[in-house]
């Protein structure tokens, strides 16, 4: 059992605006990699290599083979008791703001009503030149066969005659603006912020915990290891997020 503050039990108790921000740590035990673990894509693959607009014009294939490789995973995989404990805290909460980095689409076939994909969906395909959208737009696990499969060595092309990509965010690409804008409100707006297993270190998004915490939030890390965000932390609650979030849930609301 993890040691659940009562500062945390009561606060949740009162709140009526929540705030969570995941990364890839909560799909972790569904069985996604994470980027920076120890098992983490980044140890056999340079994010310049593979999550750049530069990569991708360099070498499509490969940049096709990881994102396909992905797709493939995804469909197997289901979600785990830290996504659907998150979706259990939304109906307790008036207002409720799920934010995540991960284009899993886990939280949204968890149940989450209205996740806020920061990084895009891995399951998106668009244009690289005109971005016209190619995408099956249902996020349903059914649907996901009907997606375009992509043959990384031959990739389908637009009517523009643009090479078709994921519907991903890379490095040094603008984040969907509504996105940005409703998980920036929803930050400064909260009395609890929850970051929950992400190494927070990739921008925009590491900077919705502070923004909460210099509006007085309390601001709780649910994370395996410290990150640089913790000393900032008002609560840093150290373990798996499958155990420790369904933990909470039942604490404050049995
Ligand atoms: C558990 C657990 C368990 C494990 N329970 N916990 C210098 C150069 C170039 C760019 C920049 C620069 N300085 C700043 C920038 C901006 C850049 C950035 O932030 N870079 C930093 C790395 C420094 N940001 C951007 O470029 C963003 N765009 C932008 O800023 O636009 C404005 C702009 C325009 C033009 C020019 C310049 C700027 C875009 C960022 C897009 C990030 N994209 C990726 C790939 C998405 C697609 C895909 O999935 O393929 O997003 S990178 C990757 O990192 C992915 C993730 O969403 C993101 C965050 O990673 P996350 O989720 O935190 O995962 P990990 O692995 O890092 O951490 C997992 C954590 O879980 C760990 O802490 C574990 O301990 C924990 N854990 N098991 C609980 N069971
Ligand atoms: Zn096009």
């Amino acid at each position: 059992m993890t040691n659940i503050s009562n500062i945390l039990i009561e606060k949740l108790r009162d709140a009526t605006k929540v705030a969570v921000l995941t990364g890839a740590g909560i799909s972790a035990e569904s069985g996604v990699p994470t980027f920076r673990g120890k098992d983490g894509w980044w140890k056999k693959h340079r994010p310049e290599e593979l999550a750049t607009h530069e990569a991708f014009s360099r070498d499509p294939e490969l940049v096709w083979e990881w994102y396909q490789y992905r797709r493939d995973l995804v469909l197997k995989i289901e979600p785990n008791p830290g996504h659907y404990a998150l979706v259990e805290m939304e109906k307790h909460i008036s207002e409720f703001t799920m934010i995540t980095q991960n284009v899993d689409g886990l939280h949204r076939r968890a149940g989450s009503s209205a996740p806020i994909e920061l990084h895009g969906n891995i399951m998106l395909t668009k244009c690289v030149s005109c971005s016209k959208d190619y995408s099956n737009k249902n996020h349903s696990k059914e649907n996901y066969p009907d997606l375009i499969k992509i043959d990384p060595s031959n990739i389908p092309k637009c009517t523009c005659g643009g090479l078709l990509r994921p519907g991903v965010v890379w490095f040094g690409e603008m984040l969907p603006e509504k996105a940005m804008e409703d998980a920036q409100r929803a930050s400064a707006q909260s009395e609890v912020f929850f970051s929950i297993g992400t190494s927070a270190i990739v921008y925009p998004a590491a900077y919705y915990p502070l923004s909460a915490k210099n509006n007085g939030a309390y601001l709780v890390e649910i994370n395996i290891d410290s990150t640089p965000l913790t000393p900032d932390c008002d609560l840093f609650l150290q373990g798996k997020s499958g155990d420790i979030i369904p933990e909470i849930v039942n604490e404050v609301w049995d």
